[in-house]
C-alpha cells in the first residue's frame, strides 16, 4: 500500500487547534478508501521555538523537511515575536527555499454559508486565485538608513523576474484550461510601469500559446471591485505575491469567513515537497477557546491529497465539508455554535459514511 510521508507544523495560536482536525480528517480518507496511509511527523516550530531557539525551525530544517512528500501547515505569528521574524523564519522560508511557485488559494462558497454578498449562491461564487509565491512585493530586499534620524529612509524593492512572472502565468493558464477557460491577469501597470510593464507584457505574449483560454487584464483595485460585485465572472486569477494575498482574504470574506479558505503552496516540477495550509493566521484572539472553523485546514488536506494524485480521496473530503456544512452544523465565524472539534468529527462521520 501506497505510504505518504507528510511533515506536520500546527505552527502557532489556532493552528494547534485546526490541525488534529485536519489530521483527523486525512486518516479518515485514507481508512475510507483503504488505498494509502500517511506516516505523519509533527515539528514544534513556530515562535514558542523561537523564544527558546532563537530561530523559527532549525539550521536542518529544510534539510529535514526536503525528505517528506508534503507538508502540513498551520499558522504562523504570535504577538511575542515580530511580525516579519516569524513570516521569514518560517513560511516564507519554505516557500521560497523549495521554489513553491504557485500558491493556490480557491475561493469558492460552501452550501449552507451565507456571503455578504445579497443573495448570492454556490454556483455563483467559485474562483482560484494563483498567487505568485517567491517573489514580487515579498522578495526582501531593501533596507534602512539613518534609523531613528530625522533623514531615516527605508526602501522595500519588489523584484519581478522574467522567468518567475512567466512561469506563474504559465501555471495559471494551465488551470484556466481545466477550469472554465477564462483567466484574468491581475496588475498595476499604471502607476507601477515597470514591474507592472513586464507582468502585462508577459500575460500578453503567454496568452498566445493559449489561444483557448479568454484572457484579460484588470487592474488590481478593479479586481477588489469585481470581486464584491460580480464574483460570477471570475473563474482563474493570476496576480502577483501581495496583490493576491489581498485579494484572497476579500475573497474568503465574500464566502463567509476566513476560516473556510485553504490553500496549496506548490512546487510543480516535484523537485522539493509543496505545503498545504489554510489561508489564516494563527488568530491569538481565538485561540484557546476551541471555536476555530477547522474547515480551511481541513480542505488544504483534500488540495494535498490532490496533487499527490489522490483525487478520489481529495474529492470526497470536499463532499464530506458540504455536508456538514449544508446541514447546518457550523462555528461562529459562520453564525453557528459548533466546536472546531465538532466540525472535524462531523467531516470525518460524514466522510466515512460516504458510499463508493
Ligand atoms: N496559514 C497561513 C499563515 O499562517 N499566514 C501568516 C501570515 O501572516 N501570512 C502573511 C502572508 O503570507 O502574506
Amino acid at each position: 500500500m501506497k505510504e505518504y510521508a507528510i511533515a506536520v507544523i500546527p505552527g502557532d495560536g489556532i493552528g494547534n487547534e485546526v490541525m488534529p482536525e485536519g489530521l483527523r480528517v486525512l486518516d479518515a480518507a485514507a481508512d475510507r478508501l483503504s488505498a494509502f496511509r500517511f506516516r505523519f511527523e509533527s515539528f514544534p516550530w513556530g515562535c514558542d521555538y523561537y523564544l527558546r531557539a532563537g530561530r523559527m525551525m532549525p539550521a536542518d530544517g529544510l534539510k529535514i523537511l526536503a525528505q517528506f512528500d508534503a507538508i502540513y501547515f498551520g499558522a504562523v505569528g504570535w504577538p511575542s515575536v515580530p511580525d516579519p521574524i516569524s513570516l521569514r523564519g518560517l513560511r516564507l522560508e519554505i516557500c521560497q527555499s523549495f521554489d513553491q511557485y504557485a500558491n493556490l488559494r480557491p475561493s469558492r462558497l460552501l452550501p449552507g454559508v451565507q456571503s455578504p454578498l445579497r443573495g448570492k449562491t454556490p454556483a455563483e461564487i467559485d474562483f482560484l486565485v494563483v498567487r505568485e509565491n517567491t517573489e514580487g512585493e515579498y522578495s526582501g530586499a531593501g533596507g534602512r538608513a539613518h534609523r531613528g534620524l530625522p533623514d531615516e529612509v527605508a526602501t522595500q524593492t519588489a523584484i519581478f523576474s522574467r522567468r518567475g512572472v512567466e512561469r506563474v502565468l504559465r501555471y495559471a493558464f494551465d488551470l484556466a484550461r481545466q477550469r472554465r477557460r477564462r483567466l484574468a491577469s491581475v496588475s498595476k501597470s499604471n502607476a507601477q510601469e515597470f514591474a507592472f510593464g513586464l507582468w502585462d507584457e508577459l500575460t500578453e505574449s503567454v496568452a498566445r500559446d493559449y489561444p483557448d483560454v479568454t484572457i484579460e487584464r484588470v487592474l488590481v483595485d478593479a479586481m477588489a471591485a469585481r470581486m464584491v460585485l460580480h464574483p460570477e465572472s471570475l473563474d482563474v486569477v493570476v496576480a502577483s505575491n501581495l496583490h493576491a494575498d489581498i485579494l484572497t482574504d476579500l475573497g474568503a470574506a465574500i464566502c463567509g469567513s476566513l476560516g473556510v479558505a485553504p490553500s496549496a503552496n506548490l512546487n510543480p516540477q516535484q523537485a522539493y515537497p509543496s505545503m498545504f495550509e489554510p489561508v489564516h493566521g494563527s488568530a491569538p484572539d481565538i485561540y484557546g477557546k476551541g471555536i476555530a472553523n477547522p474547515i480551511g485546514m481541513i480542505l488544504s488536506g483534500a488540495m494535498m491529497l490532490d496533487f499527490l494524485g489522490e483525487k478520489e480521496a481529495a474529492a470526497r473530503i470536499e463532499a464530506a465539508v458540504r455536508t456538514v456544512t449544508a446541514s447546518g452544523l457550523l462555528t461562529r465565524d459562520l453564525g453557528g455554535t459548533a466546536t472546531t472539534r465538532q466540525v472535524g468529527e462531523a467531516v470525518a462521520h460524514a466522510l466515512l459514511g460516504s458510499t463508493c
